[in-house]
């Protein structure tokens, strides 16, 4: 997928496992010129116990285009079997939110739900004395009657390596325009559309600030100044958010750096605002979804349109740019509420909007329940897929309300009406027919405009170099 965002979650798992005492190599496939033989130069001369295999992107949760990177992974595996005999165990975040499924359907042997970096270690010294599949946290594995799952690998304590030389970072600074780093894992919010629970669970687990910061130190004496937060909301929990800025100024880092990050709305105030402009923030994208009462209700926001007006008042008081992602066409949207939300967005001036129409339906999610609840899944008028035959939530699977009409994609252009503030959504007629010069949403997935911007030496979130290059 290009632009590149560099593998984070292989990367804290594999230094965590070879500081656990394990030999690993890392085969980076996302940067390799010819990934086969790139994998058949890995395995030639050596065959390891075990593989692992970082799955991230399920697929690119984009309506309309809706692309699925599941057939890639099986591809990728049959690869990998034709290379050694050893067991593969996936993992990552695209692998987390459907665990048992992708089992199924990959045949894999091992899959770790959760996190990595304790787990895959135990894994490894399981798989190699034969015993202690059980004792290994968010394991699921094969036994004659079916898979067998352990409880998800969430652990309280978040520890993961802070030295972050296990990838080349370099080049995915070079190629992707900023870098990530994680201040927590998982989020307590209840918005029903949401994958987080799914893959890193429901209680936040804080980092320590410091190792946060030594992170960050890490990634500067390797040239690297542009980051991007990998939380689902740094200000969830708003008073870790602090302390982090708060190290990072007491290191003297805010002027060294630049950082983006994604927010919920709320809590968001002047001293928090204040305080990552001065830590280094330069961009923030908030999880805005609608300024409709009804359909922030529906989505479980605790936010209300006053306070999407108030965030983008306090980045622009600190000078921080700003986006909100915008969610359309969940339960219960008509075109009137979706008019509200273009209307009130438009008059708030944020300096982009993500008019993102339709929601990918995740499996346990209480958007599947809700949606199923009203209307079987398989016959619901609200589904839209790109696939035929049963319904299957692993493949790319969103709702659209029924309300917005047969081209609802139609319906968001015209509100928009050509405003460049906004990122809005590809008519469903047309997927990708639109001439790379002209395409103007904001999938990030081949996304030409971009490759070649950061090429060129741009560097942020895609959001903001987008944004850039249409204010050119
Ligand atoms: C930050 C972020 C971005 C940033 C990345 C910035 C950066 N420089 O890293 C940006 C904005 C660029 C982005 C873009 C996209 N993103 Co994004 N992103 C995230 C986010 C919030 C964090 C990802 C992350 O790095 N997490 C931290 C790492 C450490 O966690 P991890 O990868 O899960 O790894 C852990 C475990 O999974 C496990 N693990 C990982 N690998 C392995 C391997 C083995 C063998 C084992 C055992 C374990 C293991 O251990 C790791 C450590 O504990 C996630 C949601 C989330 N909370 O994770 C969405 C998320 C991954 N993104 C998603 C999507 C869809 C995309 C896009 C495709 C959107 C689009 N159409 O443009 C693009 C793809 C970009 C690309 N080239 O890959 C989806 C994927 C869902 C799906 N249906 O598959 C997610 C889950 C968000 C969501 N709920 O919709 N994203």
């Amino acid at each position: 997928m290009t632009p590149p965002i560099a593998p984070l979650g292989l990367e804290y798992t594999a230094e965590a496992a070879r500081r656990s005492g394990c030999r690993v190599e890392i085969v980076d496939l996302a940067l390799a010129e010819d990934p086969a033989a790139e994998l058949e130069r890995a395995f030639r001369h050596q065959q390891p116990r075990l593989v692992g295999v970082s799955f991230r992107n399920a697929d690119d949760c984009f309506w309309p285009s809706g692309q699925s990177f599941v057939p890639q992974l099986e591809s990728l595996l049959e690869q990998v079997r034709g290379l050694t005999d050893a067991p593969i165990v996936l993992g990552g975040v695209g692998f987390s939110i459907f665990a048992e499924a992708i089992m199924r359907q990959t045949g894999a042997e091992f899959g770790i739900r959760g996190d990595g970096e304790a787990a895959l270690p135990l894994l490894a010294r399981a798989v190699g004395s034969g015993r202690g599949l059980e004792r290994v946290p968010g394991l699921i594995w094969r036994e004659p009657g079916g898979l067998r799952s352990n409880r998800p690998a969430w652990p309280k304590v978040f520890d993961v390596p802070t030295d972050r030389k296990a990838i080349d970072n370099p080049a995915y600074f070079r190629r992707g325009g900023q870098i990530g780093l994680e201040t927590k894992r998982g989020c307590d919010r209840a918005c029903i559309y949401c994958a987080d629970r799914l893959a890193k669970g429901m209680a936040a687990r804080l980092r320590p600030p410091a190792d946060i910061a030594d992170e960050v130190e890490s990634l500067l004496a390797q040239g690297i100044d542009v980051l991007h937060l990998c939380d689902a909301e740094f200000n969830i929990p708003g008073g870790h958010a602090r302390e982090v800025c708060d190290e990072l100024l007491t290191r003297k880092l805010g002027g060294r750096v630049r950082w983006y990050a994604y927010l919920a709305v709320l809590p968001f105030d002047d001293a928090l605002a204040r305080r990552m402009a001065a830590a280094g923030c330069v961009g923030i994208n908030f999880t805005g979804d609608s300024a409709s009462a009804a359909m922030l209700a529906n989505y479980r926001q605790p936010h209300r349109a006053e306070d999407l007006a108030a965030a983008v008042r306090l980045c622009r008081r600190y000078g921080i740019a700003v986006m909100l992602d915008l969610l359309l066409g969940g339960p219960g949207e008509t075109p009137e509420t979706v008019a509200e939300t273009i209307r009130f967005v438009e008059a708030i001036e944020p300096d982009c909007a993500g008019a993102a129409l339709g929601v990918r339906i995740y499996p346990g999610t209480p958007m599947a329940e809700l949606v199923a609840r009203r209307q079987p899944l398989a016959r619901h008028d609200g589904i839209r897929r790109h696939y035929s035959g049963p319904l299957d939530l692993l493949r790319p699977t969103f709702y659209i309300s029924p309300a917005l009409g047969d081209n609802p994609a139609a319906l968001v252009r015209d509100l928009v009406g050509g405003n460049p503030v906004f990122f809005p959504p590809e008519e469903e007629s047309a997927p990708g027919a639109r001439p790379e010069g002209e395409r103007d949403d904001h999938n990030y997935s081949d996304n030409a405009a971009l490759v070649e911007a950061i090429a060129a030496g741009a560097r942020g979130a895609y959001w903001h170099i987008l944004h850039r290059l249409r204010s050119a």
